[in-house]
């Protein structure tokens, strides 16, 4: 069992390593070439600078916590299970790094029994890093962050991804939620990345997130920083399959009660 005071000295490091691993993806981000990228699936790319981030990733946490295994989005060591897992997307907003749009992080969670006790999500352009440990809150560069207070849907900022199930009836369904935000909130974003609109939630920047066919890698962190942060996190249904199920709402309580019904009826 990790004590406290061992999750901090983690923590600590994570925020040490993730800055080391961002003077790698920046200084990448100007040499990469169209030729480096592989099309994984339907708009889900990769280079090396994904995969060499992974490396240093998970070389540094194998000193940290050597009994831990790993659940990596590519996946460049053994995908072990054990009591403690590390969760790791070492490049979350692929996209927008391959198009030099500035927005893309690195995303770490420890999971103990499948729950994440200590999340990292850190802005690599801004080196900000959003952290939080069970139990005792989020912090954006050390500071304590709160969700926002507002509970009217008419001054909330929304963020979504789009779908990518192509099939007509999920780009309609995902139409029909946009719409719905764009009549009834002040504005809806679409970012890029999954762990910062989650971190954007946890500090109080917007509002609410909605998203599917996520991976428990671009989530886990995030989810821990929204509920340590004092927001809800829930499936579409309103249940807490999301590092299973692939979707998730996260939100201020206020927020999160009036739009969970619209967000169920349309795309649960
Ligand atoms: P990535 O950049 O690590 O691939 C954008 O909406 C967010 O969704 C990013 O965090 C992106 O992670 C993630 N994503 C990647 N592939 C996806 C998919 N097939 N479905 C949904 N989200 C995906
Ligand atoms: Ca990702």
């Amino acid at each position: 069992m990790l004590s406290y005071t061992q999750l901090s000295d983690i923590k600590t490091k994570l925020e040490k390593l993730c800055q080391e691993v961002s003077v790698f993806i920046k200084a990448e981000m100007q040499k990469v070439q169209q030729t480096d990228i592989e099309v994984k699936d339907m708009n889900s790319l990769v280079t090396y600078v994904d995969k060499n981030a992974e490396i240093k990733i998970v070389k540094s946490l194998k000193e940290l916590v050597p009994e831990a295994g790993y659940i990596t989005e590519e996946g460049t060591v053994v995908q072990d299970s054990k009591e403690l897992m590390w969760v790791i997307d070492p490049l979350d907003g692929t996209t927008n790094f391959l198009y030099k749009i500035p927005h893309f992080s690195i995303s770490i969670a420890l999971m103990k029994d499948g729950d994440p006790i200590l999340g990292i999500v850190h802005d690599v352009m801004l080196d900000t890093s959003y952290t939080a440990i069970k139990g005792h809150g989020t912090y954006e560069n050390n500071l304590p962050v709160k969700v926002r207070k507002d509970n009217n849907t008419l001054d909330a900022v929304i963020v979504t991804g789009f779908p990518y199930k192509r099939e007509p009836q999920h780009i309609d369904a995902s139409l029909q939620m946009i719409r719905y935000c764009v009549e009834n909130c002040r504005g809806i974003r679409r970012l890029g990345s999954a762990a910062l609109d989650l971190a954007y939630v946890a500090s109080g920047k917007i509002d609410l997130y909605y998203e599917n066919t996520l991976n428990i890698w671009d989530i886990a962190a995030g989810a821990l920083l929204v509920k340590e942060a004092g927001g809800i996190v829930s499936d579409y249904h309103g249940g807490n399959t999301y590092l299973q199920d692939g979707s998730i709402i996260a939100s201020s309580p206020g927020v999160y009660d009036k739009m969970y019904p619209v967000i169920n009826k349309l795309l649960g």
